[in-house]
């Protein structure tokens, strides 16, 4: 039997009229570094504020990638294929009347919805977004819009997702899907498969009319017609798909559910709120809405020899770091064909809902942090009335220290048992500069971080310029720079990371204030980035040699960038850092100061500079 999709009636699948005017906010600003400004709330504002309090107040889900690739589970006719586990039908460029057969090997007989729901609900996320049709096109779902679903082409026949629904519904879980609405390696109207169908045809150039009325409108009304409340959608990977038809689709969900929230990745940004690149962990702080999906190990489908498991510490970091930066974090877990979550996802995940069941309240409907500068101990979260320190370098003469903080703190205490903690706040006038001072206990109350609450009198006021740290380092940022250019536009953009790019013309330079505490000679220091990890790795993920000039304090520093040493932060392992210590400089006066950037020549020009920030690193005496 072959179980490809029977072709469309067309009358039939043009029922759904678009709804003007719905609101679809654009979310595509780079970080914004005046994040925090107070802002008139408009009536769209309060809708969007209500439509968004779920997403907001729950800050982390579970993603689920779970489909026919986890038969294969990453090797195919005896051969590892690279790359992520739910692609292999693309990697082995496997034609579809084999990939199908997959389906007969589908029976994953140790499912059990609530058991699934219950390692969520204990690892303390609020939502589950599963993959409904991933790129193979092949639907989770009884599908009555096509027969290559898991109800009709597999021994199991039985709908998962039904099944999910009900269990979250039970747990006080939101329930969402993701759905590919631009690739689907099943379809030749859709994009992604070039080995069984040619991509030169004329109607390439959008999502054909059959598969976009049909399959996937006609998919997407059976999920949010058939499964309750749906929390939100989420598309992926805008190719084909035309501004019209992200903007259709948008119409379409909201037209069937209301608050249903949509994914960024519907394609010109169109969606609802942001969706980062996979795995990135922003470094920039922003008010936008956002969310950054992230894989456990490697891969979203399940791989049998995938064992790079992420540490329960670097989750914790990468789920605190993105609440500092008002982002969602949606953690990934890949079921076998059998329909088990893997083990050391579960033990991870078991240990993340412990360190939130102690410290949830300082995760949950949090915001970012208020301040311009990152802290060297770790990360800060914010609620009316109170800041949550994330402590992941617990101090070890005992002595907590935060620069910038105007407000009176009423009370410090630890989060865990409550305990309360002594603290001193002090203010030099003559520098506008505020310090605090926390004495805590030798011993940190978790191994992974440890929150302090500083409760204070209103809303936070912080010093918003970038304020040298007090382990003595002023870290600039590119994204807190001011862009300057001789040229009619500049090249330079932020990346969601808030990392520089397409730094490709000498006539763009980057110019950043600052205010320094305590004067002295400085390393400075390039931290630039390399591009994403792939795998396998492309050629060339990074290009030096670029001739650059720093200018501070009446003193010039002339440098080549080279990747002297690599530093990869453990939280956000896919990007290393290559690190160039280019020369000195002294500052000998305390207060603001400036520091520019110029590219004298760029070297590559095919990423040309991509800039972290720049270090001011107090020199070894
Ligand atoms: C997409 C999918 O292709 C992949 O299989 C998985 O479902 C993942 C969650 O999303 O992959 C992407 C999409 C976007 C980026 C990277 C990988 N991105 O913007 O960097």
């Amino acid at each position: 039997m072959s179980l490809r999709l029977r072709r469309w009636t067309f009358a039939a699948l043009l029922a759904a009229a678009v709804v003007p005017g719905v609101a679809a906010q654009t979310q595509t600003a780079p970080p914004d570094p005046e994040a925090g400004a107070v802002s008139k709330k408009s009536a769209a504002d309060s809708e969007r504020d209500r439509r968004f309090k779920w997403f907001r107040d729950a800050r982390f889900g579970m993603f689920i990638h779970w489909g026919l690739y986890a038969v294969p589970a990453g090797t195919w006719k005896g051969k590892k294929i690279d790359g992520i586990g739910e692609w292999i039908m693309n990697r082995a460029k496997i034609p579809i009347s084999e990939y199908e057969l997959l389906a007969k090997d589908f029976n994953p007989v140790k499912f059990d919805a609530d058991a699934w729901v219950k390692v969520a609900k204990d690892a303390g996320m609020k939502y589950l977004v599963i993959t409904s049709k991933h790129h193979d096109g092949f639907a989770m779902f009884d599908s009555a819009t096509s027969r290559y679903d898991i109800a009709e082409a597999t021994p199991w026949k039985r709908d998962p997702l039904k099944e999910l629904a009900a269990a979250c519904q039970k747990a006080g879980i939101k329930f969402a899907f993701y759905y590919s609405q631009d690739q689907d390696w099943h379809e030749s109207e859709a994009s992604g498969n070039e080995w069984d169908f040619p991509s030169d045809r004329e109607w390439k150039k959008s999502l054909g009319r059959g598969y976009f009325e049909g399959k996937v409108k006609g998919q997407l009304r059976e999920l949010l017609t058939g499964y309750g409340p749906i929390g939100l959608i989420w598309f992926d990977t805008p190719k084909l798909i035309t501004k019209e038809q992200s903007q259709d689709l948008v119409d379409f969900v909201h037209k069937l559910q209301p608050d249903c929230l949509v994914s960024g990745r519907v394609g010109h940004g169109v969606g609802d709120y942001d969706s980062a690149g996979d795995n990135q962990i922003s470094v920039g702080n922003t008010d936008r809405d956002w969310e950054t999906p992230v894989t456990l190990n490697d891969t979203w489908g399940f791989k049998s020899y995938d064992d790079n498991w992420k540490t329960t510490h670097v989750l914790l970091r990468q789920l605190v770091e993105v609440a500092s930066r008002n982002g969602n974090y949606l953690l990934n877990v890949g079921p076998t064909s059998e329909g088990i979550i893997p083990q050391p996802s579960i033990d991870r995940l078991r240990e993340v809902g412990e360190w939130m069941k102690v410290n949830g309240d300082a995760v949950y409907g949090s915001q970012g942090t208020p301040f311009a500068h990152d802290q060297s101990w770790g990360t800060v979260t914010s609620k009316p009335g109170k800041l949550y320190l994330h402590v992941f370098d617990w101090p070890k003469n005992g002595s907590l220290v935060v620069y910038g903080l105007k407000n009176k703190i009423t009370r410090a205490s630890l989060l865990a048992g409550n305990k309360p903690v002594k603290v001193a706040q002090t203010r030099v006038a003559a520098l506008d500069h505020d310090a605090v001072r926390l004495s805590v206990p030798a011993k940190p109350p978790s191994p992974h971080a440890s929150v302090v609450v500083l409760e204070i009198e209103g809303a936070p006021k912080v010093d918003a310029s970038l304020i040298q740290q007090p382990t003595g380092v002023v870290e600039l940022k590119a994204h807190q720079a001011k862009i300057e250019t001789t040229a009619a536009k500049p090249t330079v953009r932020f990346d969601n990371r808030g990392v520089a790019e397409r730094w490709t013309t000498e006539a763009d330079s980057l110019k950043w204030e600052f205010k320094l505490v305590e004067p002295g000679t400085f390393d400075v220091v390039l931290v630039t980035s390399e591009q994403k990890i792939r795998h396998p790795p492309t050629a060339d993920p990074w290009e030096g040699g670029h001739k650059v000039l720093v200018e501070t304090n009446g003193q010039k520093v002339n440098g080549t960038v080279e990747a002297q040493s690599k530093r990869i932060p453990p939280h956000n392992p896919y990007w290393p850092l290559p690190i160039t210590k280019i020369g000195q400089v002294k500052l000998d006066k305390a207060g603001k100061q400036t520091l520019t950037l110029k590219a004298e020549q760029i070297a590559g020009k095919r990423f040309g500079l991509t800039l972290v920030s720049v270090e001011l690193v107090p020199a070894k005496k």
